[in-house]
């Protein structure tokens, strides 16, 4: 059978893999590609097994007179649908009903999906998962850089840096081929790892690999600005880079300025001699001091925070001091997360967003993106609510009443996650296309069985920002349906204006036009091209004579801001939201394993992986845990002042004495989003995933299941 050259369902690194149809679905093999080199990780090489997954989803469901959810046909799942549609936006008004989309859709879906929500709908409140992930690295290198491509360089760059400083990632466990791209700054020995965990990633830096700066979480703003204060204070900079290419330096050397190491030290807990060596360790690097080059990167360790846009500004503000944006061999770049997580927030699934990366509230967008939609651009709403808010809003007097969700478990994944789970119970209607029934969609009023990954064609935008084809290599099961011709069906239903493209390719050319001109131009795209030519990156402008040949690296005769240069943004530190207090001492991060991605939803459903990783786990250091008498294995509860998980524990000095970490790839009991703040940094509306407070106990009673009763029923029409 014929062998399908195609990329990883996950996560953003999106490993190139050739699938072979067999008659039991299909095998999966690693194929050569420069950010993977034939390699994949467990969650990789197992992907396949959620295509068949026994409970994959392949009816329609809709809750009954009896409360369970039931299979029914698409022509009664659809016009059910439709019609609670048009009555709750004919009582409430169109933000009546609202849109949460995701990170791993592909770009034909994304896109679809934000105009569907504008024109079909005609709602203001769509948002994204890529709220939860992106949107602090997003907002800060618009701000600072004037464009916010993950990596504005290739992956394989970073193989010649001498130094590459990493903060809040966790690479080894998160995208593991990428581990090889390190190789070079590790050899050097400089690879500096900032993380309050000795993560696997951190362990990289032992034997000589680098530096491993383990502050206390949440004051990695702090550590980047005694960074910043060294680079200024020792004359480490580079004068004529700031001078050429850089507006704002005054205003951010006067805030480091207030953080000499000493400071830092007390704050975050970071010895001084370890900060100096560490600014000296990436100045040497850096080009101005005839290094062969130097990067800073960031991960949601650092993101996920009340002030995670002001930190990822205080790492562009080093990257810049040190004059490395814009240089090959060196630069700044966040390290992007979903499948298409840089995708899916240029095409217009966040709520202030038009494809193209265009803003919403810009007047020419909208004529733009009004002429290829064939509407009015008076009709396209305006800006809605970011994600925590727009859940937070879920059935109260002046909120939505209606959710659709295309590609997220918020149940599992949101934080302060039993909050969201009242909310979307209080809704009227809650309408979730997923893959499995997931703990979202079973909830849900009516669940739409949809298609996967190898199921369905399309293009992935990788943390690259190189854009991929997705190939289709298998057939879903009967039953399932593409979104696209869910949301063709239900814009027919709602008498919606606009056309509505069934196949992924004329989708794309579609959204192609619509990015004309804008930030992240994929004009010049299509899919043929990209067939053939693997290597294309955004932007990559449609043109008259020669293909654009694309742009794997950007920055480097000027940025994309008003005056040509890079902005150092003045920022200082506000502490975390939920920091710790005598009634609540112990910082609890949050994250990930390597065998299980994000909600769990997809790889809860395989063996492999469920037998190498089958539950959740709180990492207790042997002082705390010898504080409240837990041994290894006994359960521990975290109470935050959102609610209470439980989980066994797993004594480690890999932790901070005052800190316990926790993943969130569980559900129920074990879902440590019971417990995570939803406090939002002020710029990016992105939650505070990463920190807050808790006390911990060993557990004396059994805790208390989830409540499982089953809401509401809704009628099918006659
Ligand atoms: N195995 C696996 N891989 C994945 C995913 C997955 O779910 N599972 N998801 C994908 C997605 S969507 C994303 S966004 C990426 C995320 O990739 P990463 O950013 O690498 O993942 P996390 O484990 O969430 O967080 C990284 C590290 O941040 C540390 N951390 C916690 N608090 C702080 C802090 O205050 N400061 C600092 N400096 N560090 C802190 C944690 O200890 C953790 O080691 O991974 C992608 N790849
Ligand atoms: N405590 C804590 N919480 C976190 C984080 C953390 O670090 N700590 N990280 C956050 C981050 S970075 C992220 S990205 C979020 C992710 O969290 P979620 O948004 O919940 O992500 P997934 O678990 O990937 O959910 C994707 C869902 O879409 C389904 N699906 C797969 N393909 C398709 C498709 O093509 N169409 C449709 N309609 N559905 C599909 C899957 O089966 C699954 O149910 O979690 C966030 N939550
Ligand atoms: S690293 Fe990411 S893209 Fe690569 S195999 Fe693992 S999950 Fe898939
Ligand atoms: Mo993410």
């Amino acid at each position: 059978m014929n062998a399908i050259a195609t990329h990883c369902p996950y996560c953003a690194l999106q490993c190139a893999q050739t699938l072979t149809p067999e008659t039991s679905g299909v095998s999966v093999a690693g194929r050569d590609f420069p950010t993977n080199r034939g390699g994949m990780c467990q969650k990789g090489w197992t992907s396949a097994s959620v295509l068949r997954a026994p409970d994959r989803l392949t009816d329609p469901l809709v809750r009954g007179a009896s409360g369970e959810l039931e299979p029914t046909t698409w022509e009664a799942a659809l016009d059910l649908v439709a019609l609670r549609l048009r009555e709750i936006r004919a009582k409430h008004g169109a933000d009546a009903v609202a849109v949460f989309g995701g990170g791993g859709l592909t770009n034909e879906k994304a896109y679809q999906l934000g105009k569907f929500a504008r024109i079909a709908l005609g709602t203001a409140n769509i948002d994204y998962n890529g709220r939860f992930c992106m949107s602090s690295a997003a907002a800060a290198a618009n701000r600072s850089l004037g464009v916010d491509r993950g990596l504005p360089f290739p992956l394989t760059d970073l193989g010649g840096a001498q130094a590459i400083l990493l903060l809040g990632s966790n690479v080894a466990e998160t995208m593991p081929p990428s581990v090889a791209h390190f190789a070079g700054a590790r050899d050097a020995g400089g690879l500096v790892v900032v993380d309050p965990r000795v993560s696997a990633t951190a362990s990289l830096t032992e034997n000589g690999g680098g530096v491993h700066l383990q502050p206390v979480p949440g004051t990695d703003l702090v550590v980047l600005l005694g960074l910043l204060h060294v680079v200024f204070a020792e004359g480490l900079a580079d004068p004529a880079y700031i001078a050429d290419r850089t507006s704002g330096v005054d205003d951010a050397r006067r805030l480091a300025a207030a953080w000499w190491p000493a400071r830092v030290e007390q704050v975050a807990g970071v010895p001084e001699e370890r900060l100096r060596a560490t600014a000296r360790l990436l100045a040497a690097a850096s080009p101005s001091q005839g290094g062969s080059g130097a990067y800073v990167l960031t991960g949601r360790g650092v993101e996920q925070s009340s002030q995670g846009t002001a930190t990822v500004n205080a790492a562009i503000n080093l990257a810049l001091a040190l004059g490395l944006p814009g240089r090959i061999g060196s630069g700044y770049g966040a390290i992007t997360g979903q499948g298409n997580g840089q995708g899916g927030r240029e095409h217009g699934q966040k709520s202030d967003q038009l494809p193209g990366y265009r803003m919403i509230d810009d007047p020419a967008a909208r004529s733009h993106v009004a002429a290829v939609w064939g509407v009015d651009p008076a009709i396209i709403p305006g800006k809605g609510k970011p994600a925590v808010e727009l859940l937070d809003s879920l059935g109260r007097d002046d909120g939505p009443k209606a959710l659709l969700v295309h590609g997220a478990n918020i149940r599992v994944s949101a934080p302060n996650a039993t909050h969201v789970g009242d909310r979307l119970d209080a809704l009227d209607l809650l309408v979730v296309c997923d893959v499995v029934p997931s703990e979202t969609a079973q909830r849900a009023d009516v669940v739409l069985p949809v298609l996967q990954w190898a199921e369905e064609e399309g293009t992935m935008t990788s943390l690259e920002g190189r854009i991929l084809r997705r190939r289709k290599a298998i057939d879903a099961p009967t039953g399932a349906r593409s979104e696209l011709w869910v949301w063709r069906e239900l814009a027919t239903r709602l008498n919606a204006p606009g056309t509505w493209d069934l196949d992924p390719s004329d989708v794309f050319d579609e959204l192609a036009r619509a990015s004309a001109g804008g930030r992240a131009d994929y004009s010049g795209l299509s899919h043929a091209r990209l067939d053939t030519e693997p290597d294309l990156y955004w932007p990559c402008p449609a043109t008259e004579g020669e293909p654009h040949p694309g742009t794997p690296r950007l920055f480097l005769d000027t940025f994309p801001t008003a005056d040509g240069r890079a902005r150092f943004v003045a920022v200082d530190d506000r502490g975390p939201a939920d920091d710790v207090r005598a009634d609540a001492p112990i910082h609890l991060v949050t994250g990930r394993v390597l065998q299980h991605y994000q909600s769990g939803a997809q790889t809860r459903r395989v063996d492999e992986l469920v037998a190498a990783s089958p539950s959740a786990f709180v990492e207790v250091h042997p002082v705390l845990a010898d504080r409240h008498g837990i041994a290894a294995g006994d359960i521990v509860t975290l109470t935050s002042a959102r609610g209470i998980v439980s989980a066994p524990a797993r004594i480690t000095d890999k932790v901070r004495p005052d800190t316990v970490f926790m993943p969130f790839h569980w559900a129920g009991d074990e879902n440590v989003n019971r417990v995570t703040s939803d406090a939002t940094d002020p710029v990016s509306g992105m939650p505070e995933f990463k920190v807050c407070a808790v006390t911990v106990a060993r557990a004396v009673t059994p805790a208390t299941p989830e409540p499982t009763g089953l809401r509401r029923a809704t009628e099918v029409p006659a």
